[in-house]
Order: C-alpha cells, then sequence, then structure tokens
C-alpha cells in the first residue's frame, strides 16, 4: 500500500503574487525584497505577473494587506519587512500587530500570505538574514507563497 502524499510544488505558472513591503528599516527590507523576486522569477514567476505595494512600516501592513486579499486580484501575498527590538515594548506592539493582523487575513480569504517579516533582537540579525550568512528570509517567504498557491490549486 502507498501513501497519498499531497504538496505543492515549487515552480508555478499564471500566478499573480503581491509584494507588500515595508519602509521602514529599508536598508534591510530592500534586500529581503531583492530576494523575493528572484526567487518568484527563477521558480516560474512572470514580471508582469509581480506587483509591489509599499507602505510606511510593518504596523500598517495589515490594513493595505487586508484591502488587496479582499480585492481577490492575487494568488499570494507575501509581506516583507523588519521589525528590530529597541529599548522599549514598541517592538512587542508593532510585531504583533502586524503578525496578527496577516494571520486574520489569510485565514478570512483563504489566501496564502506569507510572512516575510523579519522579528529580531539586533540589526545584525536583520543583516544576516536578508541575504547574508542565515539566508534571504524574503525568498523563503516568496518560495513559501510559491507552494502553498500550487498547493491550494490541487487541494479538493
Ligand atoms: N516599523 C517597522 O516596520 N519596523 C520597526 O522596527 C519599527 N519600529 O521599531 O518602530 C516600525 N515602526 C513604525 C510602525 O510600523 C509604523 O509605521 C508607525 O508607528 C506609524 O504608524
Amino acid at each position: 500500500m502507498s501513501i497519498k502524499t499531497i504538496e505543492g510544488a515549487l515552480t508555478v505558472q499564471n500566478a499573480r503574487f503581491c509584494l507588500v513591503v515595508a519602509r521602514f528599516n529599508s536598508f534591510v527590507v530592500e534586500s529581503l525584497l531583492a530576494g523575493a523576486i528572484d526567487a518568484l522569477k527563477r521558480h516560474g514567476a512572470d514580471e508582469a505577473d509581480i506587483t509591489i505595494v509599499r507602505v510606511p512600516g510593518a504596523f500598517e501592513m495589515p490594513l493595505a494587506l487586508e484591502r488587496i486579499a479582499a480585492k481577490g486580484d492575487y494568488d499570494a501575498i507575501v509581506a516583507l519587512g523588519a521589525v528590530i527590538r529597541g529599548g522599549t515594548p514598541h517592538f512587542d506592539y508593532v510585531a504583533g500587530e502586524c503578525v496578527k493582523g496577516l494571520a486574520q487575513s489569510m485565514q478570512k480569504h483563504g489566501l496564502p500570505i506569507a510572512f516575510g517579516v523579519l522579528t529580531v533582537d539586533t540589526i545584525e540579525q536583520a543583516i544576516e538574514r536578508s541575504g547574508a550568512k542565515a539566508g534571504n528570509k524574503g525568498a523563503e517567504a516568496a518560495l513559501s507563497a510559491v507552494e502553498m498557491v500550487n498547493l491550494l490549486r490541487q487541494l479538493p
């Protein structure tokens, strides 16, 4: 007896992606964006099917993203940002609201939303995760979006 496995492939055709990108900490986020675009293109996405929407910071992401998700123009959304801990509780509010809002939109619309928002303690950790020794989390998020688009196309 063989086990039936359903999983999403890592190459995609005819899929529209929206990248929602925070301007805050742009020195890191622009590298996440470059990684995400590169990954999408190398895994089959057409440049004409990729849209970038810029927001001020991670706190504003849920509002823009909910509007985009509700419109239904995209097969997946990739959220890209960086929340870096400072000396105050600000980090917890911004990161918490961001992830909560994104998760709510994903469930509400049944739409893949990849979480490419770094939540780190130091600038060094952010740099490591945006194209240095810990990889590029923007590229990883984009790949998750590709996989989920393909998975949802297969699920009944
Ligand atoms: N926004 C971020 O995307 N990352 C951060 O690290 C950050 N910090 O630390 O303050 C941040 N703050 C701005 C926030 O997202 C809003 O844009 C701002 O509060 C205006 O609403």
